[in-house]
């Protein structure tokens, strides 16, 4: 795994409900982000928050969509800075934000490894699938579109900044989902994208699931995003968040997802979204969040030997 980390802070909640992601990347400087990883060896740099580019007059006939503007200005924004990142060498981690912040993230990353001749996959752990189009939304909270758009699904265009390269459908899995909306059942079963829900993790648990997916990104030889929605984790464990869903995944479960993807070696990029400062209880998911990333990056219990996948 690349070893220079940039932290990339999106201080962004207008893709949100509620306000408060916009203390996401702060809450999680104070629970300790850059110092855990730099003690696992790491050279970290942290790039401070992004702006938004918002210079932008687009506009879309669905009216419940809300700060449509700003959205795409962040897109654009993060898009930039994101691809700088990873062409200077770094591995990209976004400090989100809410999960709008992926419109910008996954394309970056998704144009660098193009240029690299790798194909993009995308982990997306997540209570939801995000996948509404600017059309079917009802909420009209645009961090419940961003796999739509990235996977370039159509009704983004003239809207959102035109993808060099759409990440292909097949080459995204979801683990974790038990909120999603009828037009997005429909949209997600014909596009192909894989939905491990929670009741295929409680029939299969993690590991065989996750082990055939990173197969595949290896045989590909490709780049892997994995996008953490803290909405993914059970609200007993992460309440400080706008959206939460029961039953989501448990400690264990999402600690074994987070060393299973650092012994792959595969991780080339990462967003930790949703964190929501003001519903959380004395930092507890800002720290847990911190804690999934320091496992992501290596810190384990005991030595042990690498399993073979
Ligand atoms: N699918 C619903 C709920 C939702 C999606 N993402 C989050 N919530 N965080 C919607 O509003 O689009
Ligand atoms: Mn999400
Ligand atoms: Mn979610």
């Amino acid at each position: 795994m690349n070893t220079n980390l940039s932290l990339i802070g999106a201080p962004v909640e207008t893709g949100a409900s509620q306000p408060g992601c916009l203390m996401g990347p702060d809450a999680l400087r104070t629970a300790g982000m850059a110092d855990t990883l730099r003690s696992l060896g790491y050279e970290v740099r942290d790039h401070g928050n992004a702006g938004s580019i918002a210079d932008n007059d687009v506009s879309h006939d669905n009216d419940a969509i809300r700060n449509l503007r700003e959205t795409v200005g962040w897109s654009r924004s993060l898009d930039d800075i994101g691809y700088r990142s990873a062409t200077e060498g770094n591995l990209p981690v976004f400090l989100g934000g809410d999960h709008s912040i992926s419109m910008g993230s996954i394309p970056a990353v998704t144009r660098y490894a193009a240029g690299k001749g790798q194909p993009q996959f995308v982990l997306w752990l997540d209570a939801h699938p995000d996948f509404h189009t600017l059309d079917s939304t009802r909420s009209g909270n645009l961090h419940g579109t961003p796999v739509a758009y990235v996977t370039g699904q159509p009704g983004f265009e003239g809207v959102f900044p035109a993808l060099p390269v759409a990440v292909d459908a097949h080459n995204v899995c979801m683990f974790g989902i038990r909120s999603v909306d009828e037009r997005e059942r429909e949209n997600l079963t014909r596009c192909g994208v894989t939905v491990h829900d929670m009741r295929a993790i409680d029939e299969y648990g993690v590991p065989v699931l996750l082990d055939a997916f990173l197969e595949r990104v290896r045989a590909a030889n490709g780049a892997l995003h994995v996008s953490l929605d803290v909405d993914f984790l059970d609200p007993t464990i992460a309440p400080a968040v706008g959206t939460t869903v029961p039953g989501g995944a448990t400690f264990r479960e999402a600690h074994l997802i987070m060393e299973m993807l650092h012994d792959s070696a595969l991780v080339s990029s990462l967003d930790v979204v949703e964190l929501n400062p003001f519903l959380d209880e004395r930092g507890r998911t800002a720290k847990l969040m911190v804690d999934l990333v320091a496992s992501l990056f290596g810190k384990r219990v005991m030595d042990r030997p690498t399993r073979s996948y």
